[in-house]
């Protein structure tokens, strides 16, 4: 049995530079959370490559196909699909309106049009690779459809997952989908389908019952049943961890610690606060800005003892919308900046840049305080991560209670209402104070849960549910990983160097 995991964006992205293109990392929860799963089991990952232009296939996914230690297949867009699908229909449909914004919502019917369009070529990309007994596994928003037209094309011939890494909106909200029918029987196409949080599903039944009566939901627990037409399949909840003990191996590592007291030593405060966010309206960084500017207003026993460290990755940066936020944010630091700086003390520290994994180890292992609150989200990894980063469990977590994660993180974090600016206040207040035996105590909590819960914990339990197997009935796939592309390509990139500095060639 093969996984054929597809999603919108491939885990790496192609840049093109002056002597040809070469391929970095890509970002986001989506990809940090997957590229585990995957990592040196073969299996196949199918996507976007980040780039709209055109460029050799085997030249560059044949050495980040074995860099990756399974098989990269790029799905082609144009620049003009581009702005339709992803900076139309997914960034000005979907993502607003699922996560409650939808005022925010561009309802354009050829933004549809096209969306219908990439699912289908999405399948066909599914088609030319699959072989009998793979299982394909489609993630998130993008790509809803696709279950939907392999099922019409291979009449059940294809065993199919789907997991929606946002939330899911309640039906008074996804009633104004004009397309809300076609998503949610769409859904319905896929074998199994896994959200985030009970909330989620919760909502997902509800705008079964209120849309598609004949679908009859049955059953409780993690995972239901639904018999939709003449066939069963399945709804359930896995809320998504990360690779909880990667992620506090490296925190351990003689080489954090300096790095950690570097900059603990460059920041010179008592207390470290910390927030990582991709640039977002959904993330409530403004919000979050103000919560401390009040915190600072109200108790100037916080002067020159806190400092927040807010770390903002650009994401979608070539849009007005993204753009306006990004002047906002930084408005406000200078606002509050401008107002309570004094000789030795800045009290928000902003970084608009992603840094190397190590590096946003060490600012999670410096930081005292974990604040993360978004409006709304579906899980938040940033907050699991902060935890399992957290070896000498002397940190609090700050964390809204709209993220996915304050589920399962609320009875060690304290949680706030993002939207009321006092409680904010008051929650910053109430970590800087908290003594280290209550740190400790909560801290405790939190690893455990995080740890139980982590990402090998996440995809097994999607695979329990999909067949009673586990990722390990997954054989690993010893064949030569560039064998899918064409010859010619493999000879010339032998020799080449990959992004890692290794030499491609040098074996998976
Ligand atoms: C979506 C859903 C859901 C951040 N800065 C750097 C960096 N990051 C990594 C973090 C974390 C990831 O980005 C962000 O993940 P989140 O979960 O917080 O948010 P989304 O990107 O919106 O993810 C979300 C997730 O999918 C998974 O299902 O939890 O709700 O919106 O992993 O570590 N990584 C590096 N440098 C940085 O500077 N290397």
């Amino acid at each position: 049995m093969r996984l054929i995991v597809v999603s919108n964006r491939l885990p790496i992205r192609l840049v093109r530079e002056d002597r040809g293109w070469t391929s970095q990392p890509a970002s986001g929860g989506l990809v940090t959370a997957l590229s585990p799963v995957l990592r040196n089991r073969g299996g196949i990952w199918i996507g976007w490559p980040g780039v709209a232009g055109d460029f050799d296939e085997g030249e560059i996914l044949g050495p980040a196909s074995r860099e990756a230690g399974h098989r990269l297949h790029p799905v082609r867009l144009s620049e003009v699909e581009l702005k339709s699908f992803y900076h139309g229909f997914t960034n000005q449909i979907i993502w607003p309106l699922f996560h409650d914004l939808f005022t925010r919502c561009n309802f354009s019917s050829d933004f549809w049009r096209t969306y219908l369009k990439i699912n289908a070529r999405f399948a066909d990309a599914i088609i030319q690779h699959h072989q009998p007994d793979d299982y394909v596994w489609v993630q998130d928003y993008h790509l809803m459809q696709v279950g939907h037209l392999l099922r019409r094309r291979g009449h059940g011939r294809y065993r199919t997952g789907f997991f929606l890494h946002i939330p899911f909106p309640p039906p008074d909200v996804f009633v104004k989908l004009p397309w809300r029918s076609q998503i949610l029987r769409g859904l319905l196409d896929y074998d199994l389908v896994g959200f985030q949080t009970i909330r989620d599903r919760r909502n997902f039944v509800h705008c079964l019952r209120h849309l598609v009566r004949e679908a009859k939901v049955q059953g409780r627990g993690p995972v239901i049943s639904v018999r939709y037409g003449d066939r069963m399949l399945r709804l359930g909840c896995f809320p998504i961890g990360i690779g909880f003990d990667e992620f506090s191996e490296v925190a351990k590592r003689p080489e954090t610690a300096e790095r950690v007291a570097a900059l603990r030593e460059a920041h010179g405060t008592s207390q470290l606060m910390l927030s990582v966010d991709r640039l977002d309206y959904t993330k409530g960084i403004p919000e979050r800005l103000e919560g401390f500017r009040r915190a600072l207003a109200r108790y100037p026993s916080l002067h020159e003892k806190i400092t927040l460290i807010q770390q903002v990755v650009p994401s979608r940066d070539s849009v007005p919308e993204y753009q306006r936020l990004q002047t906002d944010i930084e408005t406000l630091i200078a606002k509050i900046n401008g107002q309570f700086t004094r000789p030795g003390w800045i009290p928000v520290h902003y970084l608009y840049r992603s840094m190397p994994r190590e590096e946003l180890v060490a600012h999670y292992r410096a930081a005292d305080i974990g604040l993360i609150t978004p409006l709304k989200d579906g899980m938040n990894l940033v907050a699991k991560e902060f935890c399992a980063c957290d070896v000498d469990r002397s940190g609090a977590l700050i964390l809204s209670e709209f993220a996915g994660a304050a589920i399962q993180l609320r009875t060690g974090a304290l949680l706030v209402n993002p939207y009321d600016y006092e409680g904010v206040a008051e929650a910053i207040r109430r970590a800087f104070l908290m003594p280290p035996e209550e740190r400790r105590m909560r801290m405790h909590k939190l690893r455990t849960s995080v740890r139980k819960t982590d990402i090998a914990w996440w995809a097994d339990s999607f695979m329990e549910a999909a067949f009673a197997r586990t990722l390990h009935d997954f054989p690993h796939d010893e064949r030569d990983l560039t064998e899918d592309f064409p010859r010619q390509h493999q000879h010339a990139a032998a020799g080449r160097r990959d992004p890692s500095g290794r030499r491609a060639g040098a074996g998976a």
